[in-house]
């Protein structure tokens, strides 16, 4: 097993806790996003959409997308499951889960934030404050659905890790990246914080990559 990986990645950071969850350990190859090598035409050959991650499995064609590869490694490997057996809580995991990966995430990835300044000549302070912005509209929802929500438990849904803890785990460390305040969103930290003690969400994180600096 194969995994396009950068320190950075958040969507890579949601597939690596998935695979240490099961306790997989693939290949690293690393793709440097800060030095647009996602760009190159031999990663391009391996995901047309020039983003990280992708997984080879086996034979190619590479798995794209962080959630359908995600779902994969669930499916190859049910134990421990990452998405609940009854429909509605899996609907609810999903919907949390895509609220982070699909609504707010691709806001602020590295292509969007480039085509904001080279296209629209926006300095730096205003990009920042567009990615602060996505990450904040991100967390209040988060936040209004796991504090009023019974479902919520020590988890996003109840004691059991899933889908939406490894996207919530995502959403705040890229927050902290941008540098949003999250003392707003007490019940997402406090998750945020129950997912930090499991060893396969540690060694995840970013900042423990090869090649990530000691703080950003
Ligand atoms: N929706 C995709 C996001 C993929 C994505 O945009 N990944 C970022 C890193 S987290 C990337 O490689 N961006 C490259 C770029 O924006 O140029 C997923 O969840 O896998």
């Amino acid at each position: 097993m194969k995994l396009f990986s950068f320190w950075r990645s958040l969507a890579t950071y949601r597939v690596r806790i998935a695979l240490n969850l099961k306790g997989l350990s693939p290949e690293v190859i690393e793709v440097n996003l800060m030095k647009g090598h996602q760009r190159d035409p031999q990663f391009r050959a391996v995901n047309p959409m020039m983003a990280l991650p992708a997984l080879v499995d086996g034979e190619g064609p590479a798995l794209f997308e962080s959630l359908a590869i995600i779902e994969y490694i669930d499916e190859v490997h049910p134990t421990p499951p990452l998405l609940p057996s009854a429909p509605k809580a899996r609907a609810r995991v999903r919907g949390l889960a895509q609220l982070v990966a699909a609504d707010s995430h691709p806001l602020i990835v590295p292509r969007v934030r480039e085509y904001l300044s080279a296209e629209f000549k926006i300095d730096e302070a205003g990009v920042a404050k567009w990615a602060q912005h996505w990450h904040q509209a991100a967390l209040s929802g988060l936040e209004e659905h796991l504090a009023t929500e019974k479902d919520t438990g020590t988890f996003c849904q109840g004691e059991q890790v899933t889908i939406a803890d490894i996207c919530l785990a995502s959403q705040v460390a890229g927050a902290n990246f941008f540098k949003v305040d999250l003392t707003p969103y007490p019940t997402v930290n406090r998750i945020a914080a129950s997912c930090a003690k499991i060893d396969a969400f540690a060694r995840a994180h970013p900042l423990k990559q090869p090649g990530a600096p000691a703080s950003v």
